[in-house]
C-alpha cells in the first residue's frame, strides 16, 4: 500500500494531482482545508486491515468509553468524483504547509493524519448472503423430507415387524425420536405381543414418579404453570385430602395471584368449605413473613397466577417465590397440551429447579404421548394425576402403571371393536398382567 499527501490551492487541482500520481484506483483517505488551499491524503493498493489496525490503535482510548460506529467501506472511502464535487469543511483546523505540492508519506509513518473510524462491515445483512441462506434452508428442508421417506421405506422393506410396531407406537403420540428408540430397542419384534410389552417396559423404565405422596411428607409447595391448567383446582383437591387425613389446623393456603380479579375469591371459597385460612402475599417479603408465621403448619400450598410462559410478569412472580427459600415448585401441565408448549412451560417455569410435574385433564386428553415424552425428556417425577373436576375425588398420586395404563388403553381403544378406556381404578390389575412385571 502506498499513501501520499497532496496539497493544492483547491479540491479540483488536488484531485488532478492524485489522479496523475496514483491513477483512477486511488482512494481518498482524508481531506482538510489548510492555509491557502486543500490537503488530501490518498492511497493506492489499499489494505483495509492495515488501515483498520492503525485507525483502531489511534482510536483505542476513546473506544473504551464509547464503541466506534460501524462504517461501511463506501462511507469511509469517498470516490474521487464525490470528493471533487464536495466543498471542504470550513471549520477543519489548518496546520500543514501549502507550499509543497506533493509530500510523500510512508505507510508506516507515525505523523501522518490517519482516519479514526474502525471499519466494521456487516456482511450478515448482505442481501445476496441472505438470499443464499434462505435457499440453503429450503434445500435442507427438502433433503430432510426425502431422508424421512427413505428411512420409512427402508424400514418397511427390511424390517416389516419393526415398521408395524412403530406404527402402533405412533398411536401413543410420543415424541418421534423417543418412539423410534423404543422400537429399536425391542429384542423380539416378530412376536407382536412380546414386542408391545417390551415397548411399554422401555417406556416404564424411563418414567419417574414421586416416591412418596408429598402431602404425607409435608412442606411448602407452590403450584406454577400456564393459565387454566387446573392449579387452583388441584390445590383444592390436595387441601381436601390433607384435611381428611390430618385436619384443617395443620394446613395453610396462600394466594400470590394478584393479577386477576376473582382469583383470590376462588381459593377463598375452597378455604371456607374446608375451614382452612387463606392468606394473601403480594411481595417476596410478604410471602417470607407469612411463611414464618405459618412455620408450625405441616403443609402450606401456594397458588400462583396462571401466565403464558413468555408473559413479562412471570419473571416477577417467580422471582417472588425464588426470594423465599424452601418452596418446592410443582409444575402443573394439562395432559392435552402440545409437546412444544409443554417444553416451553418447563423452560420458563423453572427447568431443573422444579420438584416435579402434575398432570391434569387426563379425562380430556385423547393421548398421553406429549405428557409421557416431557416426563422422559426432563427426567422430572410425575407427582399427581388429575382426571376430572370433582374435588377431591379426581386426583391420584402418580404411578407408572397409571400413566402407562392410560396411554395404552387409549391407544387400544382406537382399534375397531375395542371397548373405550375403562375408568381409572379398573386398569392397573389387568395392565400388570399384560406387562407381566411390577411397575
Ligand atoms: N376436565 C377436567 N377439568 C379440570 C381438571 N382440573 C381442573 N379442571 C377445570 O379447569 C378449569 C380451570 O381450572 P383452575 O383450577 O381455575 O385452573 P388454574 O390453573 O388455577 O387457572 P388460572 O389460575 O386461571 O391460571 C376449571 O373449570 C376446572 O374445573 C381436570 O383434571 N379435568
Ligand atoms: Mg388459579
Amino acid at each position: 500500500m502506498k499513501i501520499k499527501r497532496f496539497s493544492a490551492p483547491d479540491m479540483r487541482r488536488a484531485i488532478q494531482l492524485v489522479r496523475q500520481e496514483h491513477g483512477p484506483d486511488a482512494v481518498i483517505l482524508s481531506s482538510r482545508s489548510v492555509d491557502g488551499g486543500i490537503e488530501i491524503v490518498s492511497a493506492v493498493d489499499y489494505d483495509p486491515e492495515l488501515i483498520a489496525g492503525m485507525a483502531g490503535a489511534a482510536a483505542a482510548p476513546a473506544k473504551a468509553t464509547r464503541p466506534a460506529p460501524a462504517v461501511s467501506r463506501d462511507e469511509f472511502m469517498p470516490s474521487l468524483e464525490s470528493v471533487a464535487s464536495a466543498t471542504p469543511p470550513a471549520d477543519t483546523p489548518a496546520s500543514a504547509s501549502p507550499e509543497s505540492a506533493q509530500e510523500s508519506v510512508a505507510a508506516d509513518t507515525q505523523s501522518a493524519p490517519l482516519p479514526r473510524p474502525v471499519i466494521e462491515i456487516d456482511w450478515t445483512s448482505d442481501p445476496s448472503l441472505k438470499a443464499m441462506q434462505a435457499e440453503l434452508s429450503t434445500v435442507r428442508g427438502m433433503l430432510n423430507e426425502q431422508f424421512a421417506r427413505l428411512s420409512w421405506a427402508d424400514l418397511r422393506a427390511f424390517k416389516p415387524a419393526r415398521a408395524l410396531l412403530l406404527r402402533r407406537v405412533g398411536a401413543l403420540s410420543l415424541d418421534e425420536t423417543l418412539a423410534a428408540t423404543l422400537v429399536e430397542e425391542v429384542a423380539h419384534p416378530d412376536d407382536a405381543t412380546q414386542a408391545w410389552r417390551e415397548v411399554l417396559l422401555g417406556l416404564a423404565r424411563r418414567l419417574k414418579v414421586a416416591r412418596q405422596d408429598p402431602i404425607e411428607e409435608g412442606g411448602v409447595f407452590a403450584l406454577v404453570g400456564p393459565t387454566g391448567v387446573g392449579k387452583t383446582t388441584t390445590i383444592a383437591k390436595l387441601a381436601a385430602r390433607h384435611c381428611l387425613r390430618h385436619g384443617p389446623e395443620s394446613l395453610a393456603l396462600i394466594s400470590t395471584d394478584n393479577f386477576r380479579v376473582g382469583a383470590q375469591r376462588q381459593l377463598d371459597a375452597y378455604g371456607a368449605i374446608l375451614g382452612v385460612a387463606v392468606r394473601r402475599a403480594e411481595t417476596g417479603d410478604d410471602l417470607r413473613r407469612q411463611l414464618e408465621e405459618l412455620s408450625d403448619r405441616r403443609l402450606v400450598l401456594i397458588d400462583t397466577a396462571g401466565m403464558a410462559p413468555r408473559d413479562r410478569r412471570l419473571a416477577e412472580s417467580l422471582g417472588r417465590l425464588a426470594e423465599v427459600g424452601n418452596i418446592r415448585r410443582m409444575l402443573v401441565l394439562s395432559a392435552n397440551m402440545q409437546l412444544a408448549v409443554m417444553r416451553d412451560a418447563v423452560r420458563f417455569f423453572g427447568g431443573d429447579s422444579l420438584a416435579g410435574i402434575t398432570l391434569t385433564k387426563l379425562d380430556e386428553s385423547p393421548a398421553l404421548g406429549a405428557a409421557l415424552s416431557i416426563l422422559v425428556e426432563t427426567a422430572l417425577p410425575a407427582v399427581w394425576l388429575s382426571e376430572g373436576q370433582r374435588v377431591p375425588e379426581d386426583l391420584k398420586l402418580a404411578r407408572v402403571i397409571h400413566l402407562l395404563g392410560w396411554a395404552s388403553d387409549i391407544e387400544a381403544s382406537d382399534e375397531p371393536g375395542r371397548a373405550p378406556p375403562a375408568p381409572f381404578a379398573h386398569r392397573p390389575a389387568s395392565f400388570r398382567e399384560v406387562l407381566n412385571a411390577d411397575v
